[in-house]
């Protein structure tokens, strides 16, 4: 059985361009993962504590036929293959490579490994403007590109 699901992917410590290719391409390279579509990589202001450069983000969707939990425990591998750091590091801080599960076949999940659909989702630009690239009428409560248009808003 074949799942659709969406992820964000975000870099902001060295070569972020390199980095996001690599990391999609390890990620195509797993067994049960098929990278379907890629949206641009954009420019966006980091959102969190001060002093970080700016972010490359991109959205991605995969077909898979690995469940929810394994999709992202190979997502957390990439991320660390590609130097992710997570020792002492503050939250929303600089990362080398950030894989989030975004969306998977609308399942929701609130486990404490795993939050599905991403519950910040739909309150960052950065996830939103390179998903509607690719899937603006995706529901996660709104659409994709209602949800866009109401942060546009504030
Ligand atoms: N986890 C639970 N649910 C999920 C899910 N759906 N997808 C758990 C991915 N991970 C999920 O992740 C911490 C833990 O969350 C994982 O081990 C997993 O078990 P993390 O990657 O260390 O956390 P994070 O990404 O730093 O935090 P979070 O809260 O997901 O934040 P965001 O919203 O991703 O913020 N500014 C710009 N411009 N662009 C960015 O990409 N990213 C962040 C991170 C901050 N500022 C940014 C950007
Ligand atoms: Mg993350």
């Amino acid at each position: 059985m074949t799942h659709r699901a969406f992820i964000a992917i975000g870099s902001n410590l060295g070569p972020r361009h390199a980095t996001i290719h690599a990391g999609l391409r390890d990620l195509a390279r797993v067994p049960g993962i098929r990278v379907v579509r890629l949206s641009s990589l954009i420019q966006t202001d980091p959102v969190g504590p001060p002093g970080q450069g700016p972010y490359l983000n991109a959205a991605a969707e995969l077909a898979t036929t690995l469940d929810p939990h394994t999709l992202l425990d190979a997502m957390l591998a990439v991320e660390r293959a590609h130097g992710r750091d997570r020792s002492g590091s503050e939250r929303w801080g600089p990362r080398t490579l950030d894989l989030d599960l975004l969306w998977y076949d609308g399942v929701t999940l609130d486990e404490p490994g795993l939050t599905l659909p991403h519950p910040r989702m739909a309150d960052r630009p950065f996830v939103l403007r390179p998903l509607a690239e690719i899937a603006p009428d995706l529901p996660v409560g709104r659409t994709v590109r209602a949800a866009l248009r109401r942060l546009a808003e504030d």
